[in-house]
């Protein structure tokens, strides 16, 4: 079983990773009103990515023999100001969670739970690829400049991604 300040900490990742995937989808739908469509699947399959890692640590916390508590997810922004700043807005949110991730680590560490700490390196890793990818497109996007030939390239180039 899980301690309760863990398991409290838990449930309200996995809110956080919720948000993240609501966070995205309404970047979508941004994008998709605009028809940018390749700039919208590529959210798309961020947020379907983020309900992924709720449901990671759902399910941990069920063969932990404890209950996942949820918990409402805040409503989303609904505009955003497109590309660059939209993307910065991606870096700064992962940087966040990553944060939330070590505190969530750290914790582990003071409730001597190793089973906890063994499962969030994953999330760890992850965090440093996700960090890696959002700012490599806010570079991307910095470099080709705002000129409409390049970004409707970045558009098919964000459209190729098929996983989330
Ligand atoms: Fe994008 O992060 Fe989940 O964990």
């Amino acid at each position: 079983m899980l301690t309760a300040p863990l398991l409290k900490a838990l449930n309200e990742q996995i809110n956080h990773e919720m948000f993240s995937s609501y966070l995205y989808l309404s970047m979508a739908a941004y994008c998709e009103a605009k028809n940018f469509s390749g700039f919208a699947q590529w959210m798309r399959m961020q947020s379907s990515e983020e309900t992924k890692h709720a449901m990671k640590l759902y399910e941990y916390v069920h063969s932990r023999g404890s209950a996942v508590t949820l918990l409402a997810i805040a409503q989303p922004p609904t505009e955003f100001h497109f590309p660059v700043k939209m993307f910065e807005q991606v870096v700064e949110h992962e940087r966040k969670i990553s944060g939330s991730i070590t505190k969530l680590y750290e914790l582990a560490i003071k409730e001597n739970d190793y089973p906890t700490q063994v499962m969030l390196q994953w999330f760890i890793t992850e965090q440093v690829e996700e960090e890696k990818t959002a700012v490599g497109i806010v570079e991307q996007l910095k470099m080709v400049g705002d000129s409409p030939v390049s970004i409707m390239m970045m558009d098919r180039q964000l459209g190729a991604r098929s996983n989330g």
